[in-house]
């Protein structure tokens, strides 16, 4: 039995010899080639960041056009609610006005306390009378005294809201002149404090050139729109009154 004995060193170093030299230096497209792989990892790793970067940001801008339009959704309720206080306001003060009239036809028709008379707009416990009938400035004044009541003072804005609310589309007398001392007053002589802003533009301008008689304009009166004008006194308009709301 022989051993079988095969000796490749030759073959190795012939194969060894054979074979092609390794190329000792990398050329530009096989640099490139080594640099590709890790380069695109870290492009594909680079671009994932910035898309998930991206997506948490789109939740955030998600998350707050939600939150946004929750609270849109509150509002719009508060406002709804607001509008149902604000004919809550009007409805009960109409109730109001009813239990005047209910109370006054069980009195036999004297005053009620905390009630107007008939024909008379509640606010607060004020009364004002918006007449239907049209007279000079001072026929109003002595109409308005003759009924407990003077031609409409208006001091505070709540004032001003409430007979601006009742008073547009028409002109009607207020209880301010410049009459009787050049300067503008209240009808209760106490002075006024110029307010442009409740002045139509230009005015008051003291006209002259009305025809109706010595003097310029001396009384001032709301406009349609609420502001205020001054006018020759003797001009016919609709007026103002107020007073206190009755008390026993
Ligand atoms: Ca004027």
């Amino acid at each position: 039995m022989t051993t079988e004995y095969h000796d490749n060193t030759e073959d190795d170093s012939n194969s060894f010899w054979s074979k092609e030299p390794r190329p000792v230096y990398f050329s530009g497209v096989s640099r490139f080639r080594r640099w590709l792989f890790p380069a695109l990892t870290a492009t594909f790793i680079l671009v994932l960041i910035i898309a998930l970067g991206a997506s948490n940001a789109a939740k955030d801008v998600h998350r707050l056009k939600f939150a946004v339009e929750n609270n849109k959704d509150q509002l719009t309720s508060v406002s709804e609610a607001l509008k149902q206080l604000s004919s809550l306001d009007s409805i009960s003060r109409a109730v109001a006005t009813l239990k005047c009239s209910l109370e006054r036809l069980i009195n036999n028709g004297s005053a009620v306390d905390g009630c107007c008379p008939l024909g008379w707009e509640l606010s607060g416990t004020t009364c004002y009378l918006f007449s239907r009938t049209s007279l000079s400035w001072h026929e109003a004044r002595d109409w308005c005294n003759g009924h407990e009541s003077h031609l409409v003072i208006l001091n505070t804005d709540e004032e001003w809201d409430f007979v601006n609310h009742h008073a547009t589309g028409t002109f009607y007398w207020v209880g301010l002149t410049d009459e009787r001392t050049g300067k503008w007053e209240w009808v209760n002589q106490t002075p006024y404090v110029m307010n442009r802003r409740r002045w139509k533009p230009g005015q008051p301008d003291s006209w002259t050139g009305h025809g109706l008689g010595q003097g310029d304009e001396d009384c001032a009166h709301l406009h349609s729109d609420g502001r205020l004008n001054d006018l020759h006194c003797s001009t016919r308009l609709r007026y103002i009154c107020q007073r206190h709301s009755q008390h026993s």
